[in-house]
């Protein structure tokens, strides 16, 4: 389904003066907003292949209907999306849920959307039907070399198929670990996953990166072994330049200050990219923003503070994609409120008067610094965001848009009632 220009003219017209007004708001700091407008056209955020489905939990799923049936239709999906809010040019696809058999009419395809490849995940936390050796008991820590072997290789050949579409990272989710004590030996299962990610980081193209995600929990409740920002840090130092950490919001225990974790790696030079989610408990992934927005906020604010100080591009230098998808919702309406949140913390943080703020610091005036940050957090954005997807061909409200045009009537006419998403 292609989503003509014509409808988006028709919704962004009916809606243009009532923009204008909000807009107006910033007529006394144009500077300000226009410069955070163009970095809000420049930023994009990869879409995971994954969350094009309705998610579930362990105690069920209940699919919406009209769900991509293979890569071909998750491409179109995420094109749909990107020409509601030309903020989501890019997909991140997960093997071998998503092979691509034929990687130049896939390519193309994504180009006909305005679309990229991020970064491509490994899977080696199931048994595919296909495969001879079991991950039970892990994968690039396991006792038995030769299960270690066979998850190396799939990692090289998650790297040769992201290749082929033009990605240039690799994201390394291990569910390694142990469930009970005494279970594992902590130095030898660390040693053989270093040692694993050493052999897949040998077949990293020379412009590629590898980003070592890590999980405190789940579905090992003892330990993991790529368990926390340390850990990764420690595997992404002993490897080298090009593999970095990846920062997933859920990943962490209750309360752990993630924008203190994300201000220490930048300042490392180890930061890779982030996986965006929210929660309340655990690993929730729902939609980012939608429960603790501060949170979200104060990350960019280290984001930009950290990534200024070091000359890097806001839009390039780090992976920006999400990683949220779960039960109750549409998952392309999730997926725009996502997109959504995360540029409207981005844009509040551009705000933040930098410099009264470093003035607050110093002088130990905690309550101004409190002050300038609420200030910025505080502020309607909306307008800002909304301005950015108008110039380059969005739409005003893309939920809006997306509903008033019954697009999720339309994909299950197109693809069934039943059609329900490969993946988790
Ligand atoms: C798992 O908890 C992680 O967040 C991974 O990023 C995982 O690969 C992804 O959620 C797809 O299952
Ligand atoms: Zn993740
Ligand atoms: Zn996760
Ligand atoms: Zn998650």
């Amino acid at each position: 389904m292609q989503l003509d220009t014509n409808s988006i003219d028709n919704h962004n017209q009916s809606r243009l003066n009532a923009h204008k007004n909000k807009l107006s708001y910033w007529a006394d700091e144009v500077e300000k907003a226009e410069a955070t407008i163009q970095k809000l056209i420049d930023f994009q955020i990869a879409i995971p292949s994954w969350a094009l489905g309705t998610g579930g939990t362990r105690f069920g799923r209940f699919a919406g209907g009209g769900e991509p049936r293979n890569l071909e239709e998750k491409i179109a999906d995420v094109g749909l999306l990107h020409a509601l809010n030309r903020s989501s040019g890019a997909i991140s696809l997960h093997i071998p849920w998503d092979i691509p058999t034929d990687p130049k009419a896939i390519q193309e395809l994504a180009g006909q959307y305005g679309l990229a490849f991020d970064a491509v995940n490994s899977n080696t936390f199931q048994d595919q039907s296909d495969q001879s050796l079991s991950y039970k008991f892990g994968s690039l820590q396991h006792t038995d070399a030769a299960v270690r072997q066979q998850a190396i290789d799939h990692n090289i050949e998650v790297i040769r198929h992201g290749e082929a579409l033009g990605s240039k990272a690799l994201t390394v989710w291990l569910s390694d670990g142990s469930s009970f004590p005494g279970q594992l030996n902590f130095r030898k299962a660390f040693q053989r996953t270093l040692d694993s990610l050493g052999e897949i980081y040998a077949a990293l193209p020379s412009d590629w990166k590898m980003f070592v995600e890590y999980k405190a929990f789940e579905p090992n409740f003892y330990s993991m072994t790529v368990g926390d920002w340390g850990s990764s840090f420690l595997y992404a130092s002993k490897l080298g330049p090009k593999a970095y950490t990846l920062v997933d919001l859920g990943h962490h225990l209750p309360n752990a200050n993630i924008e203190q974790i994300v201000a220490i790696l930048l300042n490392e030079g180890k930061l890779g990219g982030f996986h965006f989610n929210d929660s309340k408990y655990g690993d929730d992934d729902l939609t980012a923003g939608s429960i603790k927005p501060y949170q979200l906020f104060l990350i960019f604010n280290e984001l930009i503070e950290g990534m200024d100080a070091r000359g890097m591009n806001h839009a390039s230098s780090l992976g920006w994609m999400i990683d949220a998808s779960h039960n109750v919702k549409d998952p392309l309406e999730d997926l725009l409120q996502s997109v959504e949140a995360i540029q409207l913390a981005y844009a509040q943080a551009l705000l933040v008067d930098r410099v009264a703020l470093e003035e607050a610091r110093e002088a130990n005036d905690v309550a101004q610094a409190q002050e300038i940050l609420q200030d910025a957090f505080r502020t309607d954005v909306r307008p800002l965001v909304a301005e950015a997807r108008l110039r380059v061909g969005g739409a005003l409200q893309p939920l809006a848009l997306y509903r008033s045009l019954n697009m999720r009537q339309q994909l299950i006419g197109e693809r069934g009632a039943k059609a329900v998403a490969t993946g988790l």
